[in-house]
């Protein structure tokens, strides 16, 4: 395995992780710098870099840069199709949205970008990729078939053939700003059936939301919307303390 994921797995023997996720196409690049380097202050364990529309080419590029500019956190990708791939990233979550309902999405996209991962050196990290309802723009870009939130079995089920696979991590995705996040029943059935760290994502926007997640058996908090739209750099440094509190306790 690669350097950023031995840096996970030996963190995670710790404590549990906080990811930021920045969106090329919501926030410029001295934006994403400045939340970066007020991450790494922070606590934060990594940036991820992506979204499902938007983020490419040379506004992909800008933000991974400004990025590796102004701090020393991993940056990982988490594109959204292949053209989510910056040849300034660290590693990318190399994803298969296992409930998609379109084989682009499981394995067509994978397949279009694998020669350009090897070209670059950029670190793969397979990962199980499955959309919980309401699934927000993900779910619907990515043609999911949103697992219902009342169903954690189904999410199990997916999650452990996802690790049968050989997929080296699960991510509960609820979508980015979805009015709930994970409910923490699924997150605690999911957690008992495999053996691969668990990250959960989507609607984290409170402590309290991020603790639960945690305690549920969460291992890896991602959050994005409530940094991104706090309002001001001041407010985006005070959510990202409350939230990174919330992970580390
Ligand atoms: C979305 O899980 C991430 O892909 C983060 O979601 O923007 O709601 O924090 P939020």
């Amino acid at each position: 395995i690669g350097k950023v994921e031995r840096y996970i797995h030996e963190k995670l023997k710790k404590e549990k992780l906080h990811f930021v996720l920045l969106d090329p196409d919501d926030v410029p690049p001295e934006t994403a710098g400045k939340i970066a380097e007020m991450s790494e202050a922070v606590g934060v364990d990594a940036i991820m870099v992506g979204g499902s529309t938007g983020a490419e080419g040379e506004v992909l590029d800008g933000v991974v840069k400004a990025i590796k500019e102004s701090s020393s956190l991993p940056v990982i990708l988490f594109p959204g199709s292949h053209g989510g791939i910056s040849k300034y990233a660290d590693a990318i979550f190399f994803m298969s949205l296992l409930n998609s309902r379109n084989p682009f999405f499981i394995t067509g996209s994978q397949a279009l970008g694998a020669f350009t991962v090897k070209r670059y050196g950029i670190e793969p990290i397979p990962m199980a990729y499955l959309i919980i309802e309401p699934g927000e723009t993900v779910g619907w870009v990515g043609d999911a078939k949103p697992i219902p939130r009342h169903k954690p079995k189904i999410a199990a089920a997916y999650a452990l053939a996802g690790q049968y696979l050989g997929m080296r991590l699960v991510y509960l995705e609820a979508g980015s700003g979805a009015p709930q996040p994970v409910p923490p029943e699924m997150i605690a059935l999911v957690k008992r059936v495999i053996d691969v760290p668990l990250i959960v994502g989507g609607g984290v926007r409170t402590k309290e939301q991020a603790r639960k997640a945690v305690e549920a058996g969460a291992d890896i908090i991602v959050t994005g919307t409530a940094v991104e739209k706090a309002g001001s750099i001041e407010k985006a440094r005070e959510k990202l303390e409350e939230l990174n509190s919330g992970v580390k306790r």
